[in-house]
């Protein structure tokens, strides 16, 4: 083995390693972090459930402005969510939270906080 293949070998170990532990990290943050998408005046998916301390994100794709908040806005309430743009939200208490758009009240969703 001369000492190029080596001084490879090591480095493919220590990218691994390092890869191995982003990927942990991210996993972690792929549980915490749930985007939803509102789309033809839906939620979707419309139902989710997050870990307590999950920053929830609300993506519009459609042209009119939409809201999600919770059937108590002091739970949650994202504001008005204009085409394009993101609202989040960060639920601690574990529970399930409906919740609407209060310009379209017939939209509705939950979310389960584990
Ligand atoms: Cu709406």
């Amino acid at each position: 083995m001369s000492s190029r293949t080596l001084l490879a070998s090591t480095m493919a170990v220590l990218s691994i390693a390092a890869f191995g532990c982003g990927g942990e990290e991210s996993a972690g943050g792929g549980d915490a972090v749930t985007a939803v998408t509102i789309q033809d005046f839906a939620y979707m998916p419309r139902d989710i459930t997050v870990q307590a301390g999950a920053e929830i994100t609300w993506t519009n794709e459609d042209a009119a402005d939409h809201t999600a908040t919770a059937d108590d806005p002091e739970v949650f309430d994202t504001g008005t969510i204009a085409q394009g743009e993101e609202g989040t939200a960060t639920l601690d208490a574990p529970g399930t939270i409906q919740y609407i758009c209060t310009i379209h009240p017939t939209m509705k969703g939950s979310i389960t906080v584990e």
